[in-house]
């Protein structure tokens, strides 16, 4: 039996080849036969290329229905789909490569004359590019090359994508995921969420992570159903689209800035069916601020890039505000004490453990980290805390490991506290996350100088500009004496957290 992911899209592409699956907000239309006909077209280029199963294909590319096709075309062909954040500057990307070590890396038309010297430098064969606007060098062999009807022959352990998530070292570990995983975990979503083919998705989120990718993306094909695909977030206009659309898949910061518009309200919403949230935590006062003024109740579910989504909230039962629900069917989890390993009973707070078929086989060549990060039993430790309440439901409360999530995007202090370290004025810093409330959380740093060196605010920035992507530069940099240690010498964040509570609270929802 052929365990590619795809098999569970194709039927579809068979059964109504005039329907469309995917508009966007400029009124372009593509079919299922015309994103199996470009998707095919891809396949034979990427085969071309030398393309064969289980080798990385690279791709940072803006958001694009093309870019979906690309995708489709990497799974027919049986590569590892290796996206990367468009945030990503050049010194991030050349680390990826390197690790990595793609077959392909495709850029954005614009971006392909720097493309080729990384790609030079880090020994990858075949550079190409994709544009937004139907352009770029893989467009146009795609154009010349022919339609590829052959679908790779993969195990359900293969390797179908590398997702790379930050590193509590400051290294990106590259997160495995396989067909069998992916699967699973979508046909758990779709039995859960009670998805059909009827639904059509609103689809505002990246593409290069988990949530906007195989959450929305493999959920909709999974289904046959439809979706619009919006570059951004744009909250005008997803309320403009609502009123033909059944579903919308956010991060908490998008039901926030929903709220924040006039706009939102019964008659804009009549037609959804269902407002899922996740990524990040949703809190309660946004459930209950939204269900008053549309009557839906928000769903929240609860995942991560190493294993796919892990528990949601039922559509059918009590939806409940602050909980990200139970274990989707298949899947597992436990609380475990944090000192001892041991599992806890319901009501007490430890570590969320998770053990399913949605769960990842492993950090991309770090074994060692892959097994620290898993128990015997095959349960992995997510790094989060939580608890299971008396109902049932899974609350999650805080964070073991040392995380920042922006908007649902995820930073890692230390990777910011090396830069920041490395600066020659600079003896040492700790990045925190502190209550933003538009984004949940706010990057800020706290750094201590050197005896008699100057530095300011702007300069610390100016000196991450080329180095992070956008979204992990500090809102802020204090400075301060000392930063402050326990008896142990551990730097105490929860106290930076504290000092630093108040910094974004002036910063008011925009958009
Ligand atoms: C944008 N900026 C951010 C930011 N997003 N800064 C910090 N954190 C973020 N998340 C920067 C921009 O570069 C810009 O800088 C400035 O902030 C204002 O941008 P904006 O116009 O307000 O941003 P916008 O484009 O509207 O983006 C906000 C957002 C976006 C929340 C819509 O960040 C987003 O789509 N987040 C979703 C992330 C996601 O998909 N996470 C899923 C991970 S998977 P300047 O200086 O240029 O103005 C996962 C597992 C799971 O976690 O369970 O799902
Ligand atoms: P990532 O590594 O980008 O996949 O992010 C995964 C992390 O996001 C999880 O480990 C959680 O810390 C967090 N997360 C995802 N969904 C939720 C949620 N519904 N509530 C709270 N935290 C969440």
């Amino acid at each position: 039996m052929n365990h590619n992911l795809y098999m569970q899209f194709y039927p579809h592409f068979e059964r109504h080849p005039d329907k469309v699956l995917i508009d966007t907000p400029e009124g372009d239309q593509y079919r299922y036969s015309d994103v199996l006909a470009r998707s095919r077209r891809f396949a034979s280029v990427l085969k071309a290329l030398g393309v064969s199963p289980g080798d990385r294909v690279v791709v940072q590319v803006d958001k694009s229905p093309q870019a979906l096709m690309l995708y489709l075309a990497a799974l027919q062909v049986g590569a590892a789909w290796l996206p990367l954040n468009t945030a990503y500057t050049e010194s991030e990307i050349e680390y990826f490569l390197n690790d990595a070590e793609p077959r392909l890396y495709i850029c954005r038309p614009d971006d392909l004359e720097q493309a080729r010297g990384l790609a030079e430098r880090c020994g990858v064969a075949h550079v190409e590019s994709l544009g937004v606007a139907s352009d770029g060098t893989l467009m146009d062999k795609s154009e010349a090359g022919s339609e590829e009807p052959q679908i790779a022959e993969v195990g359900r352990d293969d390797l179908a994508s590398i997702l790379y998530t930050s590193g509590t070292t400051g290294r990106s570990k590259g997160a495995m995921l396989t067909h069998g995983n992916l699967a699973a975990n979508s046909q758990a979503l779709v039995e859960t969420w009670q998805f059909t083919e009827q639904d059509h998705l609103l689809h505002a989120l990246p593409i290069f992570h988990t949530h906007g990718l195989f959450v929305a993306c493999n959920v909709t094909l999974t289904v046959g159903g439809s979706m619009t695909l919006m570059p951004r977030l744009d909250v005008e206009q997803l309320l403009d689209l609502m009123p033909r659309a059944t579903v919308l898949m956010g991060v908490p910061t998008f039901y926030t800035r929903l709220l924040a518009s006039p706009r939102l309200d019964r008659e804009r919403t009549a037609n959804m069916r269902l407002f899922i949230s996740g990524s990040a935590p949703l809190l309660a006062e946004t459930h209950h601020d939204f269900f008053e003024r549309t009557g839906h109740a928000i769903l929240e579910r609860y995942g991560m890039t190493e294993t796919n989504m892990n528990t949601s909230n039922p559509y059918d039962g009590e939806r409940r505000p602050g909980t990200v629900g139970m274990a989707l069917p298949g899947s597992e989890v436990r609380i475990t004490d944090r000192d001892t390993g041991k599992p806890l009973p319901d009501g007490e707070t430890g570590l969320v453990e998770v053990r399913g078929p949605n769960v990842f086989k492993g950090y991309w060549r770090m074994p060692d980290k892959t097994r620290e990060e898993f128990r015997d039993d095959g349960f992995f430790i997510t790094g989060d805390l939580g608890l299971i309440d008396e109902k049932g439901y899974l609350n999650i409360v805080g964070r073991d490991k040392d995380l920042v999530i922006s908007g649902g995007y995820n930073v890692y202090p230390k990777e910011i506290e090396q830069w920041i370290d490395a600066l020659p004025e600079v003896s040492e810093s700790a990045v925190i996350g502190v209550q933003h409330p538009d984004l949940g959380e706010g990057v800020t740093a706290a750094v201590v100088l050197r005896d008699n060196a100057r530095l300011d605010e702007a300069q610390v920035l100016e000196a991450l500009k080329d180095k992070l992507a956008r979204y992990k530069q500090p809102g802020r940099v204090f400075f301060i004496e000392s930063l402050p240690r326990n008896v142990m010498g551990k730097v105490q964040k929860n106290v930076l957290r504290e000092r630093y509570a108040d910094t974004y609270q002036q910063t008011a929802a925009h958009h």
